[in-house]
């Protein structure tokens, strides 16, 4: 299948590139790709294992994140109990689609709340992408922003939304099984908003305007306009 050996090639070249066995503390994130990368990082410390008792430790970015880590015969450790301020010296992570900038869209998976604090607290972030999410523009084929958003408060997050540009934005619902919104890892609801092509950085550098005028936004300015929005804990657009 092309598109399974393109992850995994991305995900063996990323770890090859970015990975190595006195890593202590490695981010995992979610989705499919990543499960190549796991496989990849237990073949590299199969062939060169870490220092005698030095550790590896894999923090994982939500419940499927920790399953995929033990499957691989890694060892999981809560990003609640990372000892002190450490950081993670890298964390690998899939994306929905990336910009030219590097600028992703997350929360394909409804993990981004954790990816972002994961991403956060580490050195460096590398993203598993296929060729198909590789695009110009963020929004070019991926058609929405996912939102994770306090239950509570979703109704309003909706209105809101509407008023900045996305009066199309909705709840996601379960697919057959079951009915009713999803719920996240943390019992938020996701709402996926869609909003015309992003500018970039290098748009707004070159003289465009992004703050939302006849809806057309970049990349930083909406992130922070949505983040603002009361109730939405975290937004699926990360920087490169
Ligand atoms: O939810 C996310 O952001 C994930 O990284 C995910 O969307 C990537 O999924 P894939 O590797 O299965 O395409």
């Amino acid at each position: 299948d092309p598109i399974e050996s393109a992850k995994r090639n991305a995900a063996y070249r990323a770890v090859e590139d970015h990975f190595n066995s006195s890593m202590r503390f490695v981010g995992i994130g979610s989705g499919s790709s990543i499960v190549y990368g796991v496989e990849a990082i237990k073949a590299h410390l199969d062939k060169n294992p870490a220092p005698p008792n030095h550790m590896n430790w894999f923090v994982p970015t939500g419940w499927n994140s920790r399953k995929v880590i033990e499957k691989a015969g890694l060892i999981p450790i809560a990003f609640d109990s990372l000892p002190g301020d450490s950081m993670m010296e890298v964390c690998f992570d899939g994306a929905d689609e990336v910009d030219e900038e590097l600028n992703c869209i997350k929360g394909g998976g409804a993990c981004l709340f954790q990816e972002k604090l994961v991403a956060a607290r580490s050195k460096k972030f590398v993203c598993i992408a296929d060729y198909r999410k590789n695009q110009k523009r963020l929004l070019t084929s991926w058609p929405s922003i996912p939102i994770e958003v306090a239950p509570i408060a979703h109704a309003s997050v909706l209105k809101e939304l509407a008023v900045i540009g996305s009066p199309d934005a909705k709840l996601r619902e379960h697919s057959l099984e079951k009915t009713g919104p999803i719920q996240t890892d943390q019992s938020f609801y996701i709402i996926d908003a869609p909003f015309p092509k992003l500018l970039s950085a290098f748009d707004v550098k070159n003289g465009a305007d992004g703050s939302g005028k006849d809806n057309q936004w970049d990349v930083t300015t909406l992130a922070e306009r949505i983040k603002k929005i009361n109730g939405v804990l975290e937004v699926g657009l990360f920087h490169g």
